[in-house]
């Protein structure tokens, strides 16, 4: 492949990226990163398609909402329904972050729609956020085909260098304070 295709696949690359991802966007409130990831995917498919994702060194995860201030900081963060990290798939109406830090709690928090979740016919098992910032109940079993975006969550640690740097600077200032006070 010549150079100048090269070039044109690599900018086709930044393009499609650029189409459906948006930089992550820093909320005080949880100290966290979100993303709003527009390509289409199955309920079932979401939490793999977020932990593909990785942000400041660290692995994505399908968003979990814990309070009304990080609904609220998603809500103004999507263009479309999306997938959270939320689903009773493994028992029936007990409803589970499925990833992240919280993997495995029951949801204490919640924003249900009127009337939600419903368990529709044969039933609904994963969880969307609508643009009105309610959640409702979707997806498989009774949905095998329906598709839309997903939030993604990032939760950074400092990197170890950091902690040990910042150890050091204590240190450091330790020692200046004691030199200062012998010499008085
Ligand atoms: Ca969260
Ligand atoms: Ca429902």
């Amino acid at each position: 492949m010549s150079n100048i295709k090269k070039a044109i696949v690599f900018l086709a690359g930044i393009s499609l990226y650029a189409s459906a991802h948006a930089v992550p966007v820093f909320y005080s409130g949880t100290g966290n990163y979100y993303e709003y990831v527009s390509d289409s995917v199955l309920s079932t498919e979401a939490q793999a398609a977020a932990a593909a994702n990785s942000y400041l060194g660290t692995t994505g995860y399908l968003a979990t909402i814990l309070d009304a201030g990080e609904n609220t900081f998603i809500t103004n963060l999507i263009s479309g329904p999306a997938w959270i990290g939320l689903s009773d798939a493994a028992v029936e109406g007990e409803w589970r972050w499925v990833d992240g830090p919280e993997a495995g709690d029951l949801a204490v928090y919640t924003n249900w729609s009127a009337g939600e979740p419903n368990d529709y016919i044969s039933g609904e098992d994963y969880t969307q956020i609508r643009t009105n910032g309610t959640w409702n109940d979707h997806g498989l079993p009774h949905f095998p085909t329906y598709r839309h975006g997903y939030v993604v969550e990032y939760s950074p640690v400092p990197a170890p260098t950091t902690l040990a740097l910042l150890g050091m600077g204590l240190a450091g200032f330790g020692f200046i304070r004691r030199k200062r006070l012998t010499q008085d």
